[in-house]
């Protein structure tokens, strides 16, 4: 049973709410949030322990481990895909550097059990596109999607030689409310919502017909946890689960917005990221996962429209956005 948790990256899209949702099952003193940033919202420094780390300083990260007798790690410290074309000599060293240090660090102190995220950016253009199978062609074109694919390896090697505990998802885009997305090409789909609601309108980034997998940040959580905590001897895969939700295009979750908001408007003006939404799958076949340890996703898209627009709807009305 693990006890004490210490997750990396913990203010970023998905961190912010799973340092909550971690806080709510193991309590919050034993939930450890990091982040390079130092910017803590009241939600997490009210919430338990917060501490600056840099996951390139496998120095501090050792005696945050001791110091707070942690047994698990969830590791999101990244660089995401439209960031890490930008800069790919970024995304190399955070996203590579950063999960071997974690990995070593965690091999000396002994640590139980570990989730690294990778993502449905370890496929490529030469992967089917369509129900992109759990074990298929990873060829990816993307440095993010490089750094992906090594991460899941380096993952594989660290269990088989050391005998070490690590698991992870390849995540489709998440949509959520609590944290804008970090630099991704999936973003649109969380802006989308944010714009519907304070301009009514919204410019897209992707073409009209570019079909992405997606997903709800409720689904997310459940997929994270629920590997977390499954039972290991089931577990035929480790490091690479397929996890799916809904698949859907622009012009879909713009569709799906006019049903709450009549008047809402789209524009689309392509750029950059479109050539890494094409290299990526339109959807995934997660049977895998159901079979290993029961995932099965909650949300479609108007269940996670409604949603947004309720929650999003209060922020605005209270002056957050
Ligand atoms: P994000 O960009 O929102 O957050 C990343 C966080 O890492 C930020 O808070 C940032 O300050 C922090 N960080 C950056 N460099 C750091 C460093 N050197 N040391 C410590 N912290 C550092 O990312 P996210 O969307 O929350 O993604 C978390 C994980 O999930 C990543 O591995 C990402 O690849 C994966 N993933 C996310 C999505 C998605 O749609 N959000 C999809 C697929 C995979
Ligand atoms: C991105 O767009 O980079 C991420 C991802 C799918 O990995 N959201």
């Amino acid at each position: 049973m693990i006890k004490r948790i210490l997750l990396t990256g913990s203010f970023g899209q998905i961190g912010s709410d799973l340092t909550c949702a971690l806080r709510k099952i193991y309590g919050g003193e034993n939930v450890i949030a990091t982040d390079l940033s130092t910017k803590v919202t009241d939600k997490i420094k009210n919430g338990g322990p917060f501490e600056q780390l840099d996951v390139l300083d496998g120095k501090k990260l050792a005696e945050l481990i001791d110091k707070y007798q942690v047994d698990g790690i969830f590791h999101l410290a990244a660089i995401l895909s439209a960031v890490g074309e930008k800069n790919p000599a970024l995304a190399w060293n955070i996203n590579m550097q950063g999960t071997i240090n974690v990995y070593n660090v965690a091999k000396e102190k002994g640590i139980k059990r570990i989730f690294t995220p990778s993502s449905m950016a370890a496929f490529g253009p030469t992967t089917p596109f369509d129900m992109t199978p759990q074990d298929t062609v990873l060829q990816p074109n993307t440095m993010y999607g490089i750094t992906k694919v090594a991460g899941e390896l380096l993952g594989k090697y660290y269990i088989e030689k050391y005998g070490m505990d690590i698991r992870g998802v390849r995540y489709p885009g998440i949509i959520s409310n609590e944290t804008l997305p970090g630099g991704g090409t999936t973003d649109y789909a969380v802006q989308i919502y944010y714009d519907a609601i304070k301009y009514g309108k919204y410019t897209c980034f992707l073409k009209e017909d570019s079909m992405l997998p997606m997903m709800y940040m409720p689904d997310c959580l459940n997929a994270t946890i629920g590997l977390f905590q499954a039972d290991k001897s089931r577990l035929k895969h480790n490091t690479d689960f397929n996890i799916a939700g809904f698949s859907v295009t622009p012009a879909e979750v713009a569709a799906s917005i006019k049903k709450y908001i009549p008047g809402f408007e789209i524009e689309y003006a392509p750029d950059f990221r479109q050539a890494i939404a094409d290299s990526w799958p339109n959807s995934i076949d997660d049977s895998c996962a159901r079979a290993e340890w029961d995932w099965k996703p909650s949300f479609d898209l108007d269940a996670t429209t409604r949603d947004m627009l309720a929650v999003l709807g209060e922020k605005h009305k209270q002056g957050l956005f």
